[in-house]
């Protein structure tokens, strides 16, 4: 180290300033001639340059570096920019570097290292200072030492600096962990209340975009001159009377045929129906219609359930549909036949309703409610009243057989029927039985008819009747 050079330069200088032969300086006759407060500077000197020794290891041990063995040159301390990791490298007088890793995990506490580094070389650097002092001074030893002693002072205050910023530096490291995780707890939480916005957001938007849809249909639907009906016998139905002038008819509203949206209560999206506003006072929603077999009858529950064909021609209105209608109040049922003859029959029940009391009336096969029979075509429906409606998917009926796939329609069979008015239209006479557009007690079990329509409307007061 440095220290002993310092010394071997002293020596060399007393040795010049005494002019004592080389060969004797620390030899016993030469020791006697020294003067005594030669002796007391050597061992002052000596105190002076353990006290550094122990400070700069004290500054050693402080950077985790276990001072260095003994070598000629003095340590050369730099930052390191070139390793990734090693911070301080210091730098042996034969050679070899000792690097001085910090924390990988801690990246801004590179400026402190700096510090800490910059007062380790400002130390060293004073002690270096004392070199050239001491060339200087030359005769002035004690104030030489005294200045010496107070340089030692500085640099233990510089130890203890070192110390304290070292510590600092640890309980920063500390704290920046916990800042890291308060701050990604609090990261994850701000995530989360953005995910549940978006989701808000989406379902807003899906909401959104359903609800123009629905007002678009429904403004598309809805009649011109109509408030929303809840059946083709809206609110005050006009009776037989001729309208006296337009304005009544713009009034009264609906009392020519035709397709109209209604909105039931249990149907809020509402549908378009074919309103019969001219049989018997009007005010009828046709359900089914047979004319001239453009459209196929023969399918499954599905189709049943949610209604097929053309509303102004042959046509199922839906059993959800049919459902919907009739749980609103107390319904009638109107059902116009023709045959091929041009002869036409009707047959009429004052009651009427499609799983009036089911829970789930899909799950409960829409059950058929229908008495109070009137009419001219004879009753072919009322055995079929509380029958679930079977298709040739569903069957519901008390047959062994699926009675739809026997006779090849969708009904409220029991076993099988006496009406088949799904069934296949085979215009008039028929071989084979029963699977015809057929109603038994007018035109028997082999007779398929040229027309059909079944029609409901709410039961009328009887006072206005
Ligand atoms: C039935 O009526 C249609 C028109 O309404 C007519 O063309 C046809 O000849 C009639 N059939 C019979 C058998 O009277
Ligand atoms: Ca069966």
């Amino acid at each position: 180290m440095f220290f002993k050079k310092l010394f071997s330069f002293l020596s060399e200088k007393w040795k010049n300033r005494t002019l004592v032969p080389p060969d004797c300086v620390f030899s016993q006759t030469c020791l006697k001639r020294m003067s005594c407060s030669y002796l007391l500077c050597t061992i002052l000197l000596f105190v002076a340059v353990l006290l550094a020794v122990t400070v700069t290891g004290t500054i050693l041990f402080m950077n985790h570096y276990q001072a260095p063995p003994m070598s000629d040159g003095l340590p050369h301390i730099s930052t390191n920019q070139d390793e990734a990791n090693a911070l301080v490298t210091v730098e042996r007088g034969d050679g070899s570097r000792i690097n001085i890793f910090i924390d990988p995990n801690c990246p801004d506490y590179n400026s402190n290292f700096l510090r800490l580094e910059g007062v380790q070389t400002s130390l060293l650097h004073s002690l270096t200072d004392h070199d050239s002092d001491l060339k200087s001074v030359k005769g002035q030893d004690r104030a030489l030492l005294v200045s010496l002693a107070e340089e030692v002072a500085k640099l233990s205050a510089h130890a203890g600096q070192l110390k304290m910023d070292y510590e600092s530096l640890r309980r920063g490291q500390g704290s920046l962990g916990q800042d890291l995780k308060t701050l990604q707890t609090e990261q994850g939480r701000l995530l989360q209340v953005v995910n549940s916005v978006s989701d808000t957001l989406n379902a807003m938007q899906k909401e959104n975009v359903g609800l123009k849809a629905r007002v678009k249909a429904d403004l598309q639907r809805a009649p011109v001159r109509g408030a929303r009906l809840k059946g083709c016998s809206n609110g005050k139905r006009n009776k037989a009377h001729v309208p006296v002038t337009a304005g009544d008819l713009y009034a009264s509203g609906q009392r020519e045929d035709g397709i109209y949206s209604v909105f039931p209560v249990h149907h809020p999206a509402g549908f378009q129906v074919y309103c019969d506003m001219t049989t018997d006072g009007g005010g009828w929603t046709v359900i089914q219609r047979r004319e001239d077999g453009s459209v196929n009858f023969f399918r499954g529950w599905e189709s049943y359930r949610e209604g097929f064909g053309k509303i102004t021609g042959e046509h199922w209105l839906g059993l959800k549909q049919i459902h919907a209608l009739s749980i609103q109040g107390n319904y009638e049922l109107r059902i116009d036949l023709e045959d091929f003859e041009n002869s036409t029959a009707h047959a009429q029940y004052g009651t009427f309703g499609v799983g009036l009391f089911s829970v789930d009336p899909d799950d409960d096969g829409y059950p058929l409610t229908v008495g109070d029979y009137s009419g001219n075509a004879g009753d072919s429906l009322l055995k079929h009243n509380g029958m679930k409606f079977t298709t040739k998917d569903r069957d519901n009926d008390h047959s062994e057989n699926n009675c739809a796939s026997f006779y090849h329609g969708a009904w409220w069979y029991r076993n099988c029927h006496t009406s088949n008015l799904n069934g296949q239209y085979l215009r008039g006479q028929h071989t084979s039985y029963a699977d015809g557009i057929e109603w038994s007690s007018w035109t028997g079990w082999q007779y398929s008819l040229k027309f059909s329509e079944m029609k409901i409307r709410p039961t009328r007061d009887p006072e206005n009747k």
